[in-house]
């Protein structure tokens, strides 16, 4: 649809409004008095989230490809309906096919002063070849006070739906050395850079080389605290009982044409997550949710 109809259909004067975004695919702007959202319709994909007064929270690589089916390096990825490599078949893309895929907008709506945005993603002939399942993917977008992204799975065929996902969130920071993140103290976690060893870290994370790990059986809202820029990014989560950190650091940057070779420096992924022995089982007929609230304060 292109941004004339959705303006027509789904604008809200002086609020949301939908232009085209790079590579000529819609994306809607979104501003309220708490800040600024952008968000494209292929996959579903928050680009930007910029609270008043603030930095922007999210990060977006300069050597991000926008165009049909490539994921965008940056923002918030929804990976669905798996995440990481598929189970069993690894000709399939990585971190399943909903960020990849062109979403339809819903519905938009305003209440006080928060903005939100639907879109949905059907289960279709392409969907099918690659995941035999009936769906409807909602995702709901808020903007307010923070910014909440709820992403709801409806399994609308025969059988039970396994699902892995994450809402993975690319946060930016003014420099890795100078950041820690808290939350996730104490918690197990898989390194995928170890031979899948199972870990436990007691401080907060600090980072100083490439991380990958899978976080297990935590509802933990985590922080990241950025010493250099005097600010705290607090990412909260419903639905989710993972976690994932991630920076590639300097040879897996390298090796990523959509990503920048120091680009590691400024950026760290914390993101919202149903994986490993964590995956979500949705009957048919029934639904689950995935929500990530991410919103950004000064510290002294
Ligand atoms: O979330 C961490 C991770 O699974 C890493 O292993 C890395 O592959 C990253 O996601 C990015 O994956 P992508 O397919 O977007 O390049």
């Amino acid at each position: 649809m292109e941004t004339d109809e959705l303006n027509a259909r789904f604008e809200i004067e002086g609020s949301l409004e939908f232009v085209n975004g790079p590579g000529g695919s819609p994306l809607v702007e979104i501003s309220t008095s708490h800040g600024s959202a952008s968000v494209a319709l292929h996959g579903g994909h928050v680009l930007h989230y910029t609270p008043y007064n603030q930095k922007p929270v999210l990060w977006m690589s300069e050597k991000a490809v926008f165009s049909p089916g490539k994921a965008i390096r940056g923002g918030i990825p929804v990976c669905w309906p798996w995440f990481g490599p598929h189970p069993s078949n690894p000709e399939l893309p990585a971190h399943g096919l909903a960020r990849v895929s062109n979403w339809v907008v819903t519905s938009t709506d305003q209440n006080d002063d928060s903005v939100s945005i639907e879109m949905e993603l059907q289960s279709d002939e392409s969907s099918l070849a690659l995941w035999p399942h009936l769906f409807v993917l909602t995702i709901r977008i808020t903007l307010g006070k923070s910014l909440n992204v709820a992403l709801t799975a409806h399994n609308n065929g025969g059988e039970a739906m396994i699902c892995s996902a994450a809402l993975h969130s690319y946060f930016a920071i003014s420099d890795i050395s100078q950041i820690q993140i808290t939350g996730l103290e104490g918690t197990r976690f898989r390194d995928q850079l170890d031979n899948d060893q199972i870990k436990v870290d007691h401080s907060a994370i600090t980072i100083d080389q490439e991380v990958d790990r899978v976080y297990h059986d935590t509802d933990s809202t985590c922080k990241i605290i950025d010493s250099n820029w005097k600010r705290r990014i607090t990412v909260a989560k419903s639905g989710s009982n993972s976690t994932v950190v991630w920076n590639p650091w300097i040879t897996k940057s390298a090796r990523m044409a959509d990503f920048g070779d120091d680009e590691y420096l400024t950026m760290v992924c914390v993101e919202t997550t149903n994986a490993d022995a964590d995956t979500i089982t949705i009957r048919p007929g029934e639904k689950h949710t995935l929500v990530a609230e991410l919103s950004a304060a000064n510290i002294d």
